[in-house]
């Protein structure tokens, strides 16, 4: 057993810049618009700050966006849903879904362990 990998949400607390997209909303398919945003990961819910007047197709007033973790799935996205390597899928209960990447592989684990640590499942397999 690998306890040690399971953490409480209040111990997870990450931050930086990844390339995001939400993909779903409400269980509606949405068209790709990959962003840089600076991420922010604390408690059971991970921020993105945006800063392009056209941040998730222009239709939020403000520039982030924030997706509650609670009950959220965490796996690495096949590939048919992007081309792109180092590619994470966020599910949400409410019918969110967002894809989130980085080119550096490191980082790309580091995110995921986090992630997996928030939602609750050992990342170890
Ligand atoms: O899943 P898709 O539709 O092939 O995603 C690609 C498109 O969103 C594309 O934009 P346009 O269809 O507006 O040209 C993006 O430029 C690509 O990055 C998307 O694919 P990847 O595989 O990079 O997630």
């Amino acid at each position: 057993k690998h306890q040690s990998a399971v953490s409480t949400f209040s111990d997870q607390e990450k931050y930086g810049v990844l390339n995001v997209t939400k993909i779903t909303e409400n269980g509606k398919k949405l068209r790709k618009n990959w962003t840089s945003s600076w991420a922010v990961l604390q408690g059971s819910s991970i921020l993105f700050q945006g800063t392009g007047a056209s941040w998730f197709g222009g239709n939020q007033s403000k520039p982030e966006f924030t997706v509650d973790l609670k009950g959220a799935s965490v796996e690495w996205a096949s590939k048919d849903k992007s081309s792109k390597k180092n590619v994470i899928e966020l599910k949400t209960p409410s019918g969110t879904e967002l894809l989130i990447q980085t080119e550096n592989d490191n980082m790309i684990k580091e995110w995921y362990t986090a992630l997996c640590n928030t939602i609750g499942v050992p990342s170890e397999e």
